[in-house]
């Protein structure tokens, strides 16, 4: 049986994380996460203080068991909702796409865990000397914002600068990418893309079927002019996004031209205008189950690969 630092932690009965995916990790999505063992996240992404407090209510009524909201630090409502999630006295709050220290002294009073996501050893250690509770280390094979180095590399890079539980992300799918993150020192893992196809995620159906349908170089990398790299699968918007972003395009239109993408893809399967985030590993996301069923057959396929070669293993 797999138990690590993390599940004592937070009171959780399976190391996994499901990753905050915006407009995409509702409070349903999380609440069958965390109902199944694991931790349901839910994505502020660019959405309102307002939006998140209903998607924690809903949450709250479908599962006792604690709850996350991930916080996208580039979002003109992040400080609202760094409000919002101190009222409603979520269990952890983890954060993506930056630093997140000046939030941090109001979520520690209210005895929110903080768990950042960090891209760089630096980040990881200003953000243990400042009172956060474990670590994501996310590698640029996860869908959505990425950063610089892949999982392989970050992982136990991030394992040697702290002492923290940290929480290995970006191109994990199975138990065999979990074993590996045990293996590089991780004691959990985080998961977005497998958790797309689970049957309580009520993104569009279109979307779902390209994750299902996606092959080995199905996803790209847009955005990097701007400041702002994020990984989606190679459809006609990123293809042209790609050829907008090197034909020279002024900075706020091509602002303009990724603006409502994303949601594009969420609500309406839009093929020609919308972004549909996904990480390198969408190409082994074979078919929908319920959440609770995926973390139960990636913890069972870890399980016995880690059995003598990792403390957290019995
Ligand atoms: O944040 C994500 N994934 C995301 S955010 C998103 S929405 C978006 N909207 C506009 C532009 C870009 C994205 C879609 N997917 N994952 C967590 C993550 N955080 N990955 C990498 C990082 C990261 C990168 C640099 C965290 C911190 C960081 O350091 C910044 C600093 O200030 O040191």
């Amino acid at each position: 049986m797999i138990k690590s630092a993390i599940c004592d932690l937070l009171g959780i009965q399976y190391p996994v994380f499901q990753g905050g995916m915006a407009w995409i990790a509702d409070g349903r999505l999380a609440a069958a996460v965390s109902e199944g063992g694991g931790l349901g996240i839910i994505a502020a992404g660019n959405a309102p203080g307002d939006y998140v407090r209903e998607q924690i209510r809903t949450a709250r009524k479908m599962t006792d068991k604690p709850i996350g909201v991930n916080i996208m630090l580039l979002s003109p409502f992040a400080a609202d909702v760094a409000r919002v999630v101190t009222e409603e006295k979520v269990e952890v709050v983890t954060t993506g796409a930056g630093n997140p220290a000046a939030y941090m002294s109001a979520w520690l009073a209210a005895g929110i865990r903080v768990i950042p996501v960090v891209a760089s050893v630096a980040l990881a250690k200003l953000m243990t000397r400042i009172g956060a509770s474990a670590l994501i280390a996310e590698g640029g094979e996860s869908g959505g914002h990425v950063g610089e180095l892949t999982t392989m590399v970050l992982v136990p890079q991030i394992c040697d600068a702290t002492d923290l539980p940290v929480i290995a992300a970006g191109g994990i799918a199975d138990g065999r990418g979990a074993a590996a993150a045990f293996m590089l020192g991780a004691c959990g893992i985080q998961m977005g893309t497998r958790f797309l196809s689970a049957e309580e995620c009520t993104v569009h159906p279109a979307y779902k079927e390209k994750i299902l349908k996606a092959t080995d170089l199905c996803t790209m990398v847009t955005g990097r002019r701007l400041g702002h790299p994020v990984r989606s699968l190679r459809t006609p918007f990123a293809r042209n996004y790609a050829k907008a972003e090197y034909g020279g395009m002024p900075d706020e239109d091509l602002e303009a031209l990724g603006t409502g993408a994303l949601r594009l893809a969420v609500q309406e399967g839009d093929n020609e205008r919308g972004c549909f985030l996904a990480g390198q590993i969408a190409a082994m996301v074979r078919k929908e189950q319920p959440a609770a069923e995926i973390i139960r057959e990636v913890v069972e396929e870890a399980e016995p690969l880690l059995l003598g070669a990792s403390k957290w293993v019995k």
